[in-house]
């Protein structure tokens, strides 16, 4: 621990950028061009301390019961899909998920704080610096991401915070390692813990493995004819991919067979997330660009993108080297993830109708396309929760649930457990082993786009479909349009709470009412964006043109 005054004269050296503006925590974190992120950071080193000593205190104050022993947490480096002019940083609840309101509320202030005087700021009142808070650290590999890094761990180590620096991680990785160093807390004792990057990739491997055994045999043993491409983005998948995937090869006793996946598009192959990566792929509705360099036979192909951080996915075949022949977004996934678990479930009570009933629903967002939900709740008869955008709240929504699958359009998502669900996938382990292996294949503490794809191959193999079949056979989408409309203010646009309708401006919400009466089937709406000044609309209809003129017409309504 050094002295305040110390603190003070580092914080003097790497000043806030913008005097004026009030750095706000936005959906993902603190995101902003590289140039102001020097000082958030170190600010947010300083603040880790804190933040966690408030959870901490707030615990005990809640629960009113035992004193829980203080539980790690975790930071992470990254601006995900924006390129690499920008940074952020995001921070983990000690269960792996992102840290509740208040404490975002702490940090902001905090962080702000402009006139230096940091130890009359309420929330250091009291402060005890003997701190015993540990933070796990991870960054991506943007230039600047080590270099940002050091300045959070500076911040930290100042406050006496330990720090446990991972180095390059994907984002779900920092996740699940946070998460599996509180294991005694947050995890049933059929999931070992494995707090480290090796032992996220032992259990991935293994997972993956024991899963293809009881559901899929054919998709571990001998060549495939079509391997998976993944598209890393030229960001921290690509390394994350390889090693799993050589866990996998020695793990199976697979060295001879040709690679099941390849990773593609590494880090210095190309600009971060430019004209490659999930956001491109599903907004452009393009393949990356380095997919015609493959010369790849378009209509056998098997592709997935990840973003620059790893924690989003998207599955695609192309028509020719340049174009998209479908796209499988977050909904296509929650659906295939949904019904796999459906059978599973049928399978399981049939075998044993004593087994204890579980509860499964699916949250999605405002974009999910209405063909998916209505597939959802029409077809498989499973409840479906829409949610406010940000993994947050759709993570926070499937905590209801025993078994609750989230995923937002832009292949955001995973799927949470309740205790209730480990319990009956023990008693009903002899049936359906494929329930009790899950939980260790998916990431419960964030969207997982390694584990994701994993998930995913599995059950495709399982269910011996094509990415083609998979895009046919379920639903089929309803032609979708997103624009972004620039606006002085984004805030004059206010929605209700699962953002499906607008309130501000009054007037707005009785003219998109009116735009859908006339084209039946269709659905828009506008929301302010959380991570740009701009506000978002989007549209859906049964044909192309309507979706595209309808979504025109109501951006001309926002303006
Ligand atoms: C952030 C969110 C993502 C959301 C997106 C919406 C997390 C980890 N990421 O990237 O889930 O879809 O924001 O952006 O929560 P928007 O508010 O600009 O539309
Ligand atoms: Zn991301």
């Amino acid at each position: 621990t050094i002295p305040p005054e110390q603190i003070i004269e580092t914080m003097q050296q790497h000043p806030l950028l913008d005097e004026s503006t009030e750095y706000g925590y936005g959906t993902a974190g603190f995101r902003f061009k590289v140039e102001h992120m020097d000082g958030i950071m170190l600010r947010v080193g300083i603040a880790s301390a804190i933040l966690q000593y408030e959870l901490f205190q707030n615990t005990k104050t809640n629960t009113n019961t035992n004193q829980q022993p203080q539980q790690d947490m975790g930071v992470m480096i990254t601006a995900s899909h924006n390129d690499e002019s920008y940074n952020g940083v995001k921070l983990s609840n000690p269960d792996g998920s992102m840290i509740p309101p208040h404490l975002e509320e702490t940090l902001v202030a905090i962080v702000n704080q402009r006139d230096l005087d940091l130890f009359q700021n309420t929330h250091l009142k009291g402060f005890d610096f003997r701190s015993t808070a540990k933070f796990h650290v991870g960054y991506d590999t943007r230039s600047h991401s080590e270099r940002l890094t050091s300045l959070f761990i500076k911040g930290a180590q100042a406050m006496g915070v330990t720090v446990i620096n991972h180095g390059v991680l994907t984002t779900p990785m920092l996740h699940h390692i946070v998460l599996h160093s509180n294991a005694k807390a947050y995890l049933p004792a059929s999931i070992p813990p494995c707090p480290s990057r090796a032992g996220y990739c032992q259990a991935m491997g293994s997972a993956y493995l024991e899963l293809c055994n009881v559901v899929a045999p054919c998709a571990i043993t001998g060549d495939r004819s079509t391997p998976l491409l993944v598209d890393c983005a030229c960001g921290v998948g690509y390394k994350a991919v390889q090693e799993v995937l050589s866990e996998i090869t020695i793990r199976g006793n697979l060295t001879t067979c040709k690679p099941f996946l390849v990773p593609c598009n590494e880090p210095g192959e190309g600009p971060l997330n430019t004209n490659c990566g999930s956001e491109h792929v599903q907004k452009q509705l393009k393949p990356p660009t380095w997919y015609s360099k493959t010369g790849q036979d378009a209509a056998k192909s098997y592709c997935c993108s990840v973003d620059g951080d790893a924690d989003r996915i998207v599955f695609f075949a192309a028509s020719s080297s340049n174009e998209l022949g479908s796209l499988l977004d977050g909904d296509k996934i929650a659906v295939l993830i949904g019904k796999f678990f459906q059978a599973e479930l049928s399978k399981a009570y049939g075998g044993n109708p004593k087994l204890p009933k579980v509860s499964m629903g699916v949250v999605q967002t405002a974009y999910a396309n209405g063909a998916s939900t209505q597939y959802l709740e029409k077809n498989l008869k499973v409840p479906v929760v829409i949610t406010k955008t940000g993994v947050k709240h759709l993570h926070h929504a499937a905590l209801e649930f025993d078994i609750g699958i989230y995923f937002e359009a832009n292949g955001h998502g995973t799927v949470v457990f309740s205790q209730a669900y480990h319990e009956f996938a023990s008693q009903a382990k002899s049936i359906c082993p494929a329930l009790e292996i899950l939980p260790r294949l998916i990431n419960p503490a964030v969207g997982d786009a390694v584990s994701d794809l994993l998930l995913v191959d599995a059950l495709l193999q399982h269910f011996e479909w094509t990415v083609q079949d998979w895009a046919t056979k379920l639903y089929t989408d309803l032609p979708s349009r997103q624009l972004k409309v620039q606006v002085k203010d984004r805030s004059v646009v206010q929605c209700n709470d699962n953002e499906t309708k607008c309130l501000q401006p009054t007037t707005l919400q009785p003219a998109l009412d009116q735009l859908m009466s006339d084209i039946p089937g269709s659905r828009t709406f506008c929301r302010a964006s959380g991570t740009e000044n701009v506000v978002r609309v989007y549209a859906e209809a049964p044909t192309r043109e309507q979706a595209d003129k309808m979504a025109t017409i109501a951006a001309g309504l926002v303006h």
